[in-house]
């Protein structure tokens, strides 16, 4: 295969061994014979009948009739990239793990990105959770951290995980509504299981519909352990930091890009790295004593609770990016088979119950996801470091074992493959004492259900509080059954009386004083319980790493510019707005009435990238327009007055020269001369800056009766 000039790990060596280019090959069949006609099949005279004979056409047909295999059932919606983790400083103090250990290493890594409800065709917009799949290629193994973008998960036992997801899914009896949770049966389950409510905040708030796959923070959830040499443990919560910040779309943008464009988060991060423009992000760990295990608020057990980063900081060890996109969806994305279970020496697992149960899952599903025990041996899967084991036979068995020896102890093969000594890196679980009964229950500690998304509430600035007042309003007013939106607004009521009460107005309904819900449906409910157990405790007055806007960003990397331009645009402006923007790694594109070229006030020729009819202003993140005499041209369009107002309205940042001006006299966008992210001839810097910090909330209100 010949090399591209792309950028290479170890990995890439490594799948580069399977990959194929047809480029200067003959056709042959599936046994390597050669192919003459591709077109017809074999007949009895040219009208045929069709002859059974004609292997070449059985095998193309039957092999096409088996492309599909079973889409994940959960996350099976995803987009992935290849790229590289470096360590910043050796961890040796908490891990042996080679990979956060050695600086001098970059170990190759493997990311897929994901909703959790829709099915693989579903549009990236959806207001979901995302996966944050991280496989780790390290010389010892691999490492896989299997994360999310929300920092706690809905339930607390993998024992309700199918419920969860049943009642998320589209409904069974007809399949309604594809990649949504705004439907009865999602929220009849969340309504009784109030462990849930936490998760389901961070759902409703805008991280759920990223702007960008590039823009999301990720998190480990779990607590895990990390173990020393000297077999020395601690607890850890794993976190990744987006270097280009957190940022959102609103709902109504989301509903408009995917109609617009239903790849819009894969398009985007595919586009990213295509132009050299790498997402990166850095891995945070906060690290609990082992002794410390018992002296929070809640159990660190308790996948529905975060550790806020003001009681534990993150400490930031290392970045990944991501350099390389993959060759193949099929071979790659969707064959990559992602297990919290994949640990390498220095990483091990908690009690979280949760945990065990995903730890049990992932390996079940793969096995029927991916044809069998074998799904290992498919490349993307294949650690960096060879494989040895007896381990034998079964479906898709691609490797040639050699000898007569399949078991051990042996002395036919010299007693190999040999076991590994601890100062080899042999793993060992670490020896954590247990004595218990044997019960079917759920930790007491586990019971305040309400604390947490109430201090998330009170972290949020107010445009971030606002908006999550409507995406509960969206969502419950989907619902079609009242008492299910009452049981909901009695659970909200107990987070935040406030949010509640808005929530309620808008769904033209009161906030119930009680609600009838059956002690045996009430899963955080004693055995003989009354009530949903616990009040809400306020252990942090605010946590300010709850919010969006904690990490601040000046970067703008492959942030989408529109620029609307006709025949006639000031040459200069446009050229001084476009180098400024590109020398910051953003994406310059230039829209007009029609495709083709246009010509500037200097005469040249400059290609247009999309027609206005076949593009639309949500899937920009700002707008320029130079002027000239294309402005009498821009006049008469009224997509472009669509673009100006909806840039508006979702409170974008504008700039245009000269008589562009005269486009916003005649829009909706009327007090754009007080607005922050309005430009009038301003620098090139300001209009950077005010991309990078994405949106002029402030404006939100003021915009918000424009009708677009
Ligand atoms: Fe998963 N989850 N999950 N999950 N999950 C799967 O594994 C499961 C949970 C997450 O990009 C499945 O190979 C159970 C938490 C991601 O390929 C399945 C429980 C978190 C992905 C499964 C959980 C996740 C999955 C489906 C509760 C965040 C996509 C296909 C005990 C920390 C991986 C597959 C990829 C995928 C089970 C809870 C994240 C069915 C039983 C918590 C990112 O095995």
């Amino acid at each position: 295969m010949k090399k591209d000039n792309k950028p290479t790990s170890k990995k890439i060596q490594d799948l580069e061994k399977d990959m194929k280019c047809p480029i200067d090959h003959t056709m042959t069949t599936n046994d390597g014979v050669k192919i003459n006609d591709d077109n017809n099949s074999l007949k009895a005279g040219e009208r045929g009948p069709s002859l059974l004979e004609d292997f070449i056409h059985r095998e193309k047909m039957s092999h096409f009739d088996r492309e599909r295999i079973p889409e994940r059932v959960v996350h099976a919606r995803g987009s992935a990239a290849h790229g590289v983790f470096e360590l910043y400083e050796s961890l040796e103090k908490y891990t042996k793990a080679g990979f956060l250990t050695d600086t001098s290493r970059k170990t190759p890594v493997f990311v897929r990105f994901s909703t959790v409800a829709g099915f693989r065709g579903s549009p990236d917009l959806a207001r979901d959770i995302r996966g944050f799949s991280v496989k780790f290629y390290t010389d010892e193994g691999n490492y896989d951290l299997v994360g999310n973008n929300t920092p706690v998960f809905f339930i607390q036992d993998g024992m309700k995980f199918p419920d969860l997801v049943h009642s998320v899914k589209p409904e069974p009896d007809n399949q309604i509504p594809q990649a949504a949770s705004a439907h009865d049966t999602f929220y009849d389950f969340v309504s009784h299981a109030t462990e849930t409510l936490h998760n389901h905040m961070w759902a409703m708030s805008d991280r759920a519909i990223p702007r960008s796959l590039r823009m999301m923070e990720g998190f480990g959830i779990h607590t895990f352990r990390l173990v020393n040499a000297s077999g020395k443990s601690c607890f850890v919560r794993f976190h990744w930091k987006p270097l280009l910040g957190i940022h959102g779309v609103t709902w109504e943008e989301a509903v408009k890009i995917n109609g617009a464009d239903s790849d819009y988060h894969r398009r985007d991060l595919w586009d990213a790295i295509e132009a050299g423009h790498y997402p990166e992000w850095e891995l945070g760990l906060q690290i609990i004593p082992e002794e410390d295990e018992m002296k929070f608020d809640f159990d660190i057990l308790d996948a529905t609770k975060l550790i806020p980063e003001e009681i534990v900081p993150v400490k930031i060890v290392g970045k990944m990016t991501l350099n390389r996109n993959p060759e193949n969806f099929f071979a790659e994305t969707e064959q990559a088979a992602f297990h919290p279970g994949r640990v390498v020496p220095g990483i091990d697992f908690s009690d979280d119950p949760l945990l065990q149960s995903r730890l049990f899952s992932y390996h079940d599903t793969q096995i029927y996801r991916l044809g069998g025990a074998n799904f290992n041996q498919i490349p993307i899967n294949r650690p960096i470091n060879e494989v040895h084991n007896n381990q034998r036979d079964g479906q898709f068995q691609t490797q040639i074992h050699k000898g007569k020896s399949s078991y051990f102890p042996n002395s036919l093969a010299g007693g190999c493959p040999h076991l590994a000594k601890m100062a080899e890196g042999g793993f060992t679980s670490v020896p954590a004492p247990v004595e218990a009964h044997k019960v079917r229950a759920r930790s007491e500690s586990f019971s305040d259900h309400y604390s947490q998304p109430a201090l998330l509430f009170r972290s949020l600035q107010p445009w971030e509080q606002n908006h999550m007042v409507n995406a509960y309003s969206f969502e419950l007013g989907k619902c079609t059954q009242q008492h299910i939106q009452e049981r909901m607004l009695f659970q909200i009521n107990k987070i935040n009386e406030d949010l509640a009460s808005k929530v309620a107005k808008n769904l033209g309904l009161k906030v119930p004083k009680s609600i009838d819900m059956p002690v045996n449906q009430a899963i955080g409910a004693d055995a003989d319980g009354s009530d949903q157990p616990g009040d809400v405790k306020v252990y942090l007055e605010k946590s300010p790493a709850l919010s969006m806007t904690h990490i601040k960003s000046d970067r703008i990397d492959a942030r989408m510019i529109a620029v609307l331009a006709a025949d006639g645009f000031y040459m200069k402006d446009y050229q001084s707005i476009k180098d400024h923007l590109e020398s910051k790694n953003a994406m310059v594109k230039l829209i007009a009435p029609h495709g083709g070229t246009i010509k500037c006030n200097e005469g040249m020729e400059h290609k247009v990238d999309a027609a206005l009819m076949t593009t639309e202003s949500v899937l920009y993140d700002a707008l320029f327009i130079p002027g000239g005499k294309s402005v009498d041209a821009l006049m008469n369009e009224a997509k472009v007055f669509k673009f100006i107002d909806e840039s508006y309205k979702y409170c974008k940042a504008i700039a245009v020269t000269a008589n562009a001006e005269d486009l916003l006299k005649n829009s909706q966008a009327k007090d754009y001369k007080e607005d922050k992210f309005i430009f009038i001839d301003g620098e090139p810097s300001n209009f950077s800056s005010a991309i990078a910090k994405h949106r002029n909330w402030d404006r939100e209100e003021k915009a918000k009766m424009i009708s677009v």
